[in-house]
């Protein structure tokens, strides 16, 4: 029999695309740019599985074209957003992500955000960098402390369980929470954490309000004007999750008006471009998506992303499977 074919839209870790080999007729897009639309048309139609990432925007419009070949999606990511699964769902394409692979990577960007943010890491780089420190002084750039202040979680899967452990334990944090669906009683004991049933009461007690939630009309511009004014003056607001879920220009205006005190992104509305309202802002660190990108995170992607093209081809229904 011959082997599946594979196109992967983006360079992935060696080991990754050895295992791969030994499997598959692998293509990797040489330029490690994101395709453009006709060259996902044109692989949809001629391979047999296709691995996409963030940057491959799947919409009905691609996925409902006629002659595809294509029978699964194997998602290099946990977030799927940029897919449209009720048109994979009608092409009768499998559609699969890695949802545990980069837990700790993102939980340990969290800790590295709500740190650099109420310390004022960012600010401080830039002073030195730019050759304008003049020395230490009693009052520079004090920040404050997160011991005893309390994270707000938006969402409470996998990476803000995590980052709430590391929180509450590294930094001496209280963990609140507001998900759609509320933890077990076990899990908010261990992690003595307080779930609050309305948005905004959360945002009323939270020192830092991270989100966690997903990306996708339901939770579009979650964080906006009217809610950024329900959180305390002080608070800082982190989004490690996607850019999608805060309105970008409300945040600009609320953090330069410091309505908040900081703010700590690293994902944007509009991936790659940054507005300059925001670049211009002192109190904001600004990171380039980096939440998944350590060499264990993004080798364990893309094997768990194997595990399900492997599993599909085996005949099997791959463990990750969404759509
Ligand atoms: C990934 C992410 O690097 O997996 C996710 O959902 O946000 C990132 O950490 C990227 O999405 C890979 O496609």
């Amino acid at each position: 029999m011959s082997r599946p074919t594979l196109l992967i839209t983006r360079r992935l870790p060696a080991s990754v695309l050895e295992r791969l080999r030994a499997r598959y007729e692998v293509t990797v897009n040489p330029d490690d740019r994101p395709l453009g639309r006709e060259a996902l048309l044109m692989a949809l139609r001629t391979y047999d599985a296709l691995s996409p990432t963030i940057t491959d925007k799947l919409d009905a419009a691609l996925l409902l074209n006629s002659g595809l070949k294509t029978r699964i999606i194997a998602n290099f990511g946990a977030g799927y957003e940029h897919i449209d699964l009720e048109a994979a769902r009608s092409a009768n394409l499998v559609v699969t992500n890695t949802p545990d692979a980069l837990t700790d990577a993102t939980a340990e960007l969290t800790l590295l955000l709500i740190l650099m943010t109420s310390r004022r890491a960012g600010e401080g780089e830039r002073l030195v960098r730019a050759g304008k420190w003049s020395g230490w002084a009693p009052t520079q750039l004090l920040g404050t402390d997160v011991k005893g202040k309390t994270l707000g979680l938006i969402g409470f899967g996998r990476i803000a369980k995590e980052a709430a452990r590391r929180a509450r334990l590294a930094l001496g944090m209280h963990i609140a929470y507001h998900s759609r669906s509320r933890a077990s009683a076990e899990e908010e004991s261990a992690l003595s954490a307080e779930h609050h049933a309305t948005l905004d009461s959360l945002l009323a007690v939270s020192d830092v309000v991270s989100l966690h939630c997903p990306g996708g009309a339901a939770t579009h511009h979650m964080i906006n004007a009217q809610t950024l004014a329900r959180m305390k003056p002080s608070a800082i607001l982190i989004n490690t999750a996607r850019g999608s879920i805060v309105d970008e220009e409300a945040l600009a205006t609320a953090l330069a008006q410091r309505q908040i005190a900081a703010a700590g992104l690293d994902v944007y509305e509009r991936e790659p471009v940054v507005s300059l309202a925001l670049r211009e802002l002192e109190n904001v660190v600004l990171l380039p998506h980096l939440g998944s990108a350590t060499l264990a995170a993004r080798t364990a992607m893309g094997m768990q992303m194997a595990d399900n093209l492997d599993s599909f081809f085996s005949g099997r229904t791959p463990p990750n499977r969404v759509a």
